[in-house]
């Protein structure tokens, strides 16, 4: 097979560059596996059937596709051998592959596995979403401070390909535009294609971003589609949002209904043949859109419609925080969406007819409109994404709902593909399980259990121990060539990526740095060196988020240049942390920081994944920590901090205090001081320091002061275990070997088995 493979690539290489695959330069070489890739796909089966599920989402966070596609294809290897024969590599190779940045974070990473799963269980679905231009920002450092720049991402050669769809989309005010559908074959792990289809916005310039990310957020006939959610604190960006919104689930409907008719099916019947999975409130607007189409177009009755459309949507929540939970003035709407109000108001008039309750009306007093609860009167499923979120949105955020509907409401608990979150970026650890258990946990995840028998097989725990000390050394390598910055492969590697938000507490991480640079300085040194990584961009309207990632510049600079301190203790904020750059953190992780505020993160899906690649997790019980703390059992993971609910009942008795902790903790109180000592100004600005030792002091929404205490003596306590290397050993080799339930393939099934019933 690799013979012919060669041929086939060698054949290739002529037609598309008239030279032999010797002579290629890497990013033609690049060109030379997208287009065999493509090839390989486009003569695979597409997955059908008699009911399938639309999953809507504002974001798809794909990542870069080459290696996974060719694990997928089941042809990495031999393609591997042969670029070795030319001296070169699939990850050399694929560095040359821009990554598109479709999403911020968890969301639209799960979004992203989502569809390698269900196309991997052979299951008939696609995915909707955006093809925005640029993305979401890249981000640089400059004097200590976040800076936004643009991605570019889309070359002349890509995964997308075009296709002669196209719909009509009416905004208010006469705006009309047109749409473009662009198709990214998804190819599950040795199954048939799944389409995810991008809409673009037909005749999109470019040209209307100048310096940085800024552009004329007006003209949408011609920016639509250039950036995911910018920055959303002035009206112009909301409206932005707004629009994007309507033109996503326009297009989604328009999709919908024209596949309904190529089948023969009657649209009366669209329920039995149309699953929609609305991912977060994003693509809420497709239940009214949905419904005028029916009414205006196909002769629908009011009734009729309503019926047809609520037997079709189901809707995922992703976070209970007020502010991410979208609340659209009705005047917004009225200006992008005029043709939706009197649907949503026909919608909120059923409801309100029959429940007065203010909590769970769709138009508030203050003439808002929420999104959510469009979603969960008008959908037939309502789905939390680990269990004790479900039990938070049941209990307390959506109580007044869950008493309604009782029979909506289910958990299904996220998971990560296996195929990217282990077999391409831990080869070596893919390998191990391999020769160890066999290689059926590649397609049932539960099959990582057998690695339990080895739990005293000090052969395998070595090689376990090897394999991280080899990531981390090829980490090492990577930061000094980006980073610029020298770590030690030998020091215990700490890290914590995610996007930057208060309630993640990042700056209870940087507290405990300055605390453990605070010790050092006193002679009080660790028994073995300390590497604390970051990763996390900030929304750029976030003010307190970029004041944390400037705080963490500052740390890293006076703790990398203290010669007493450098050798015991080194910090680095990795640039433009994206999905590659976790494919290389997270196989070489010591410590998975998962931190949260309890009760405060959804899931998280990076814990996840670090478990199975063997990190051990420091955490709060909170989101999916607490179904790995179940899984692994207390000698496996490292909790610690207020439980749910304690944290509840401080915000129902508005009685936390942050000023306290640090007027009663000596260690508290030189901790955040030391964010204002002269130290720290000679090194960053007065203006971020002091409002963030400010808001530490006066507010504090998100309890780290609470916490800081415990979360200190937890790390220590680990650290100190790390030292007892047969113990870590066994701790990295159950954390992987529990990780089966988190495959995403496992959360689809469930989808479909509760939901979607394909
Ligand atoms: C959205 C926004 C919008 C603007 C204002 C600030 C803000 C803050 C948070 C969000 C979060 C949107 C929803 C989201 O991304 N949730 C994440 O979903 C992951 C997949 O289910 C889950 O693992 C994470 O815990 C959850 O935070």
């Amino acid at each position: 097979m690799a013979l012919a493979l060669e041929k086939d690539l060698d054949k290739l290489a002529l037609k598309l560059y008239k030279k032999s695959i010797g002579a290629l330069k890497d990013h033609e070489l690049y060109g030379l596996l997208l287009a065999f890739s493509k090839e390989l796909m486009r003569n695979k089966k597409e997955v059908g059937g008699e009911r399938k599920v639309y999953y809507i989402s504002a974001e798809f966070l794909i990542g870069k596709l080459l290696s996974n596609n060719l694990i997928n294809l089941g042809v990495y290897e031999d393609v591997e051998n042969i670029m070795n024969k030319y001296g070169k590599s699939v990850a050399l190779i694929e560095e040359e592959e821009p990554e598109p940045s479709l999403g911020n974070g968890g969301l639209g990473r799960l979004a992203a596995c989502f569809m390698d799963s269900i196309a991997t269980l052979s299951l008939n679905g696609a995915g909707i979403g955006l093809n925005y231009h640029y993305g979401l920002f890249k981000q640089v450092f400059k004097d200590h401070l976040q800076m936004a720049g643009k991605n570019e991402w889309i070359e002349k050669d890509s995964w997308l390909n075009k296709t002669d769809v196209s719909f009509e989309v009416e905004f208010g005010g006469g705006k009309k535009v047109k749409s473009v559908l662009y198709d990214i074959d998804v190819t599950g792990y040795e199954s048939g294609i799944c389409k995810l289809h991008l809409f673009d916005l037909e005749g999109v310039d470019e040209s209307l971003v100048k310096e940085g990310i800024d552009f004329d957020k007006e003209d949408i006939e011609k920016n639509l589609t250039l950036f995911l959610y910018p920055d959303d604190s002035d009206e112009a960006g909301n409206l932005l949002r707004i629009y994007q919104q309507y033109f996503m689930v326009s297009n989604a409907a328009q999709l919908i209904i024209k596949e309904m008719k190529e089948k023969g099916y009657d649209l009366y019947d669209l329920d039995k043949h149309v699953a929609i999975q609305i991912n977060d409130t994003h693509p809420t607007m497709v239940i009214p859109e949905l419904i005028r189409i029916l009414t205006w177009d196909e002769g629908f009755t009011m009734d009729d419609a309503i019926s047809t459309v609520e037997k079709t949507c189901a809707y995922t929540n992703h976070t209970i925080l007020a502010e991410a939970l979208e609340k659209w003035p009705l005047s917004y709407l009225n200006k992008v969406v005029p043709q939706l109000v009197p649907i949503i108001k026909e919608l909120n008039n059923r409801i309100a007819k029959v429940n007065k309750d203010p909590k769970i009306q769709i138009i508030d007093s203050e003439k808002r409109v929420h999104m959510a609860h469009i979603d969960i009167h008008y959908g037939y499923s309502v789905n939390g994404v680990a269990a004790i979120h479900t039990d938070i949105l049941k209990n307390t955020e959506l109580n007044a709902f869950y008493k309604l509907y009782p029979e909506k409401f289910n958990n299904k608990t996220n998971g990560v593909t296996f195929r990217r979150w282990l077999l391409s970026c831990n080869r070596p650890l893919a390998s191990l399980l391999d020769e160890t258990i066999g290689k059926g946990y590649r397609r049932d995840a539960n099959e990582l259990e057998k690695l339990l028998r080895f739990r005293d097989d000090e052969a395998v725990l070595e090689k376990i121990s090897d394999i991280k000390k080899k990531n981390k050394a090829v980490l090492v390598e990577y930061i000094k060539k980006n980073e610029g910055v020298e770590l030690n492969p030998e020091s215990v590697f700490d890290v914590q990526v995610k996007r930057l938000h208060e309630y993640k507490r990042q700056q209870m991480n940087a507290l405990y740095i300055i605390h453990k640079y605070l010790e050092i300085k006193k002679g009080k040194k660790p028994v073995r060196p300390i590497t604390c990584i970051f990763g996390a961009k900030a929304a750029p309207a976030y003010v307190i988020a970029k004041d944390i990632i400037h705080l963490i510049l500052v740390l890293q600079e006076i703790i990398n240049n203290d010669r007493d301190v450098s050798p015991y203790l080194k910090v680095v904020m990795v640039t433009n942390y994206n999905v590659s750059y976790a494919e290389k953190l997270i196989p070489a992780c010591d410590i998975s920081e998962q931190i949260s505020l309890a009760s405060k993160e959804a899931s998280g899906t990076s814990n996840m994944k670090f478990m199975l690649n063997g990190a051990v997790t420091l955490g709060t019980d909170d989101g999916a920590n607490v179904e790995i703390h179940e899984l692994v059992g207390d000698d496996n993971i490292y909790i610690f901090g207020a439980d749910s609910d304690t944290v509840i009942k401080h915000y129902e008795k508005a009685d936390y205090v942050s000023k306290d902790h640090y007027k009663k903790s000596p260690v508290i109180r030189e901790a955040v001081d030391f964010i204002v000592s002269d130290k720290a100004l000679k090194i960053g600005n007065k203006e971020n320091l002091e409002r963030l030792y400010k808001e530490l002091l006066n507010k504090d929404w998100f309890m780290t002061l609470l916490d800081l205490e415990s979360y200190i003596e937890k790390k220590d306590e680990m650290l100190k275990d790390y030292e007892d290397r047969e113990r870590w050993k066994r701790m990295m080799l159950t954390n992987i070997a529990k990780a089966g339930f988190f495959s995403s393939d496992r959360t689809i099934a469930e989808y479909n088995r509760d939901i979607w019933k394909l």
